[in-house]
């Protein structure tokens, strides 16, 4: 670790994304997705389920008014994970204890969709919707309607379960968007009340808890980096420092001795800095990885990035899919044993994909390892853009490998498993965090140092920066090609693009003196010029670890950073009875699938028999891209596919 090396990444402030592949995804996430989810979020869909977000803040208005004119206010229990009409009062809090943070994350979305285009309906919108959060902020700055509409004296009672941390987390990342993408103050204002209020309470003197669910540390460097006031860091580093210290705080506050290391789930069995392996919540634990990291990069903090180091490559190395989906385990939401990668109960969430890119980006800054962003771009193109339909109006929250609809329907060990995605979920964590990534999108292409400029994704794009304008046209998902006009040349730099780790062959023109230096093209710049790379980029077999039982005698089909599946619709039922030979020529085809001859065995009804070689029937494979499957109705997909012997 080298504090002099460390980049920062350059932002939707110098970054205007302008791309083939990815235009039509951000317009779709604009166009569909944002609509979609403001009518969501006010209970506008029908026959999806309820989310009861702004109904909850609007019921909280109404009491944070009742309160300040001194009436007295209804309470009621607030002790469980879901409310609803069947379990509640009608006018308690309804919905799962973070609902509030839903049109968070909507609005951190439209935070940065409005960055890089203006819209004033949708303004209207949000700034509606900030007004009804705004009024149900309590004057002592708190805000979350859980505890608001249902019993303000329990406030931060039930840390480990109850959400209150992590919906602030999420009101500080959209404040942030939302003030950096409009100017507009109100929400950010309403932010600094509530941090303040959280950081007179945490701490050596006040309550010595952290957050259940990881995130508000993240928001408060986020704060910090904003405001340059250093409580919102100095609390940040309290809530790191305290997790997992024995006794431990979720012990003392539920009058138990945990005896074993308990506490997995929140990664609060052992404190942060001495943890090596991903455990638990997957999602919570990308949070709590990312927060790490920006403290390592804010203190040099060598401790915690051993850590980091570590978590790191425990999880790309022994717990991850694939497709950058991470988080093995229906049970828990959470990161199974390594090597535990089961495709057919695969959870593989959404939400901790995006914060699996996350922590990613946060580790190159520290080290420009392109190893970081060779994740980033496997779960982008693979795990989270499969999350979404191309219409932009149904979604995934698990991400599986294989799928059989009949055993989702039948089999309860699989029905997190969806054959078809839906429409909205009632813990609905996974659409909106979805669109907040794909809006900010332009803010995971280029990091920033003293010296260089490094290119990490090949999305089509222009960037101001002190040293220059950089100009790339990419087609690079469908041909390999970047071409990168420098211009404007202020002082001399290095420009570094990342050589894939898939990519064998490439050619690159450039003016500029060019090597290669730790698996970038490295080209120094001192005026204006063009440099045109084109990446070979083959469908290609991948095996996986012998280590993983599920893919033993298979392997899947990429091309470039895409996975590519088997689906029904092309190749039938019984997809399992499908194989392939390892010389098999891959044929890519202009509609981005892949083709190849394979075969497929007869059934065989006969439950046992003597051995014997199956017979096969040539034909021909169609695979797709992973991010396309189950766009024409429920049916099979998998994609790892047997080899043949
Ligand atoms: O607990 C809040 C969110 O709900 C988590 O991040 C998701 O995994 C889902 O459990
Ligand atoms: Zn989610």
């Amino acid at each position: 670790m080298d504090s002099k090396k460390y980049s920062t990444h350059l932002t939707m402030n110098e970054v205007k994304i302008n791309d083939n592949f990815w235009n039509s995804i951000i317009e779709r996430v604009r166009k569909e997705v944002i609509p979609y989810q403001y009518n969501a979020l006010q209970d506008k869909i029908d026959g999806a389920e309820k989310s009861y977000c702004i109904e909850n803040f609007i019921k909280a208005g109404k009491i944070a008014e009742a309160i300040k004119n001194g009436k007295n206010v209804p309470v009621y229990p607030a002790d469980k994970w879901v409310y609803d009409d069947n379990n509640c009062d009608e006018n308690a809090f309804h919905g799962w204890v973070f609902q509030d943070s839903d049109v968070y994350k909507w609005l951190e979305a439209v935070g940065y969709s409005l960055k890089s285009q203006p819209d004033e309906k949708l303004k209207a919108q949000a700034d509606k919707f900030i007004d009804i959060i705004c009024k149900a902020q309590l004057d002592n700055g708190y805000l979350d309607t859980l505890y608001i509409i249902n019993n303000r004296d329990e406030v931060f009672t039930n840390l480990k379960d109850f959400h209150e941390l992590y919906c602030f987390g999420h009101l500080a990342e959209s404040a942030i968007a939302y003030y950096q993408g409009t100017g507009e103050k109100k929400l950010l204002e309403a932010t600094y009340r509530f941090a303040d209020l959280i950081c007179d309470t945490f701490n050596e003197k006040g309550i010595h808890g952290y957050p259940g669910h990881e995130i508000a540390e993240l928001a408060l460097v986020k704060l910090y980096n904003l405001s340059g006031n250093k409580k919102y860091l100095d609390t940040a580093s309290f809530f790191i420092e305290e997790r997992g210290k024995k006794p431990y705080y979720y012990d003392i506050v539920l009058g138990k001795e945990t005896v074993n290391d308990n506490y997995h789930y929140n990664q609060a069995h052992i404190q942060p800095k001495d943890q090596t392996e991903a455990v638990g919540h997957a999602v919570r634990g990308v949070y709590l990885y990312s927060a790490m990291a920006d403290l390592v990069k804010i203190n040099n903090d060598d401790e915690l990035y051993n850590a980091c180091a570590k978590i790191w490559d425990n999880i790309v190395n022994k717990k991850m899919y694939i497709t950058g989906g991470i988080g093995a385990t229906v049970d828990g939401e959470a990161f199974s044993f390594n090597y535990d990668l089961p495709n057919d109960l695969a959870y593989s969430e959404t939400c901790a994909s995006i914060g699996l890119i996350f922590f990613a980006r946060r580790m190159s800054e520290i080290s420009n390892d392109k190893i970081y962003s060779e994740v980033i771009e496997r779960a982008l193109y693979n795990c989270v853009l499969s999350s979404m339909a191309e219409d932009g109006k149904s979604f995934f929250y698990v991400n599986p490998l294989e799928v059989l609809p009949e055993a989702s329907r039948k089999d309860s060990r699989k029905r997190h498993i969806k054959p078809i995605r839906q429409k909205w979920f009632s813990c609905a964590c996974c659409p909106p965090n979805l669109a907040r990534l794909i809006s900010s999108l332009s803010e995971y292409i280029f990091n920033e140092n003293d010296n260089t400029i490094f290119i990490n994704q090949f999305i089509g794009s222009q960037v101001k920066t002190k040293k220059c304008d950089i100009y790339i046209e990419s087609s690079f998902i469908e041909d390999g090609k970047i071409d990168i006009t420098v211009s404007n040349v202020k002082e001399s730099f290095s420009l570094k693009v990342r050589i894939p780790e898939y990519v064998k062959n490439y050619t690159v023109k450039s003016p500029a003196y060019t090597t290669v230096q730790d698996g970038y093209i490295n080209a120094e710049i001192d005026k204006e010029c063009e440099i045109n790379i084109c990446f070979e980029i083959k469908p290609r077999l991948v095996k996986c670890s012998n280590r993983v039982r599920a893919n033993v005698g298979k392997a899947a089909i990429c091309r470039g950073p895409i996975v590519y599946a088997l689906e029904e619709a092309d190749n039938g039922k019984d997809l399992q009875m499908l194989t392939i030979n390892q010389n098999a020529q891959l044929i890519y085809n202009d509609d981005g699938s892949i083709t190849a001859q394979g075969y497929r065995e007869e059934p065989d009804d006969t439950l046992y028999y003597d051995y014997n070689v199956s017979r096969k029937e040539e034909m021909k494979l169609t695979f797709i891209p992973y991010y396309k499957w189950g766009n024409r109705g429920e049916n099979e997909m998998n994609v790892y596919i047997r080899l043949d012997k």
